[in-house]
């Protein structure tokens, strides 16, 4: 690529260690076949995987740290001793500080500091990435907090904040990531909108993840006579939100089908480099067979 071509976003896999995840729960429960996911996603092009051991959908009860730890661990060591880039989604300390020894590069914190206050001191310490995300409270609550007035100045306010806290604890600029939290104290609209203004985030130069993966909101978007279409099949509409966040210059997008995402990024990244005007994608030459390339 040439010194003008935008970077492209990341895509995020994600390994869900759990029995209660709301589209995949169950699926990746033992081990092996976690990892063995894991290494398909990487095998279609995920640059990263995200692992995680507590399900946060709305109305979840919360597992034991001792609990969450023995879902994640085997699984963190197996794909970060491959050289798999992990990161592991946890909102406890002592939950990051293990995986961190066993490997894991970043740790994904929906709660962005606020459900384990030791978080910021702990990433401090071990200089890793984290991912701060917007968020108003555990699964049983977050329903009731989808309050907004100005939804984007809000969640950009309240990030703003916990931005404050961890940098307030040591941890550098350029450790850090935000995430707009889609679905987390959001109703539908309040995610459109986010997405709609996902710049609003972007402007301190912090890197941005967006997790839209089968959301609810997708479901309601594409509903037949009222019935949200089931999670699995979202990943279309997902891939088409990868493929806008890319365009938009996001950092990443985190996802449970890579494939398609992979190949949307694909499409973003060739758009945005003909706009920097350094030609097209990698078939921009005629081909001479009479096809359309
Ligand atoms: N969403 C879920 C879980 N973890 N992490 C980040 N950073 N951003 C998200 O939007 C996010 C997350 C819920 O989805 P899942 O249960 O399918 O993983």
């Amino acid at each position: 690529m040439s010194a003008v071509d935008p970077v492209a976003t990341r895509v995020m896999g994600i390994v869900n260690v759990t029995p209660d995840s709301f589209s995949d729960g169950g699926q990746w429960l033992d081990p092996e076949l976690a990892i063995a996911h894991g290494r398909h996603m990487l095998d279609q092009g995920a640059d990263m995987l995200d692992v995680g051991g507590e399900s946060t959908r709305p109305g979840a009860t919360r597992v034991e740290a001792a609990v969450e730890l023995d879902r994640v661990l085997p699984v963190v060591r197996g794909l970060a001793g491959e050289g798999a880039e992990v990161s592991v989604d946890t909102m406890r300390a002592s939950v990051a500080a293990h995986v961190l020894d066993a490997g894991a590069r970043c740790i994904n914190d929906v709660s962005g500091g606020l459900a384990d206050r030791d978080m910021p001191r702990l990433i401090a310490e071990r200089g890793c990435d984290v991912i701060i995300s917007h968020w108003r409270g555990h699964s049983d609550v977050m329903g009731q907090r989808a309050t907004y007035g100005d939804v984007v100045a809000e969640v950009s306010r309240e990030l703003a904040a916990r931005v404050d806290a961890f940098l307030g604890a040591g941890v550098r600029r350029e450790q850090i990531v935000l995430d707009p939290g889609l679905g987390f104290a959001k109703n539908g609209q309040a995610n459109w909108q986010l997405l709609a203004h996902v710049e609003a985030l972007m402007t301190a130069n912090f890197r941005v993840l967006v997790g839209a993966s089968r959301k609810r909101f997708l479901g309601e978007l594409l509903a037949h006579d009222g019935v949200p279409a089931l999670p699995t099949y979202r990943d279309g509409a997902t891939a088409a939100v990868s493929a806008l966040m890319a365009e938009r210059g996001v950092w990443a997008v985190r996802v449970h089908d890579v494939a398609g995402s992979v190949d949307a990024v694909r499409v973003a990244t060739a758009v945005r480099t003909a706009r920097a005007g350094s030609g097209g994608g990698t078939n921009s030459s005629r081909s001479g067979t009479g096809e359309l390339t």
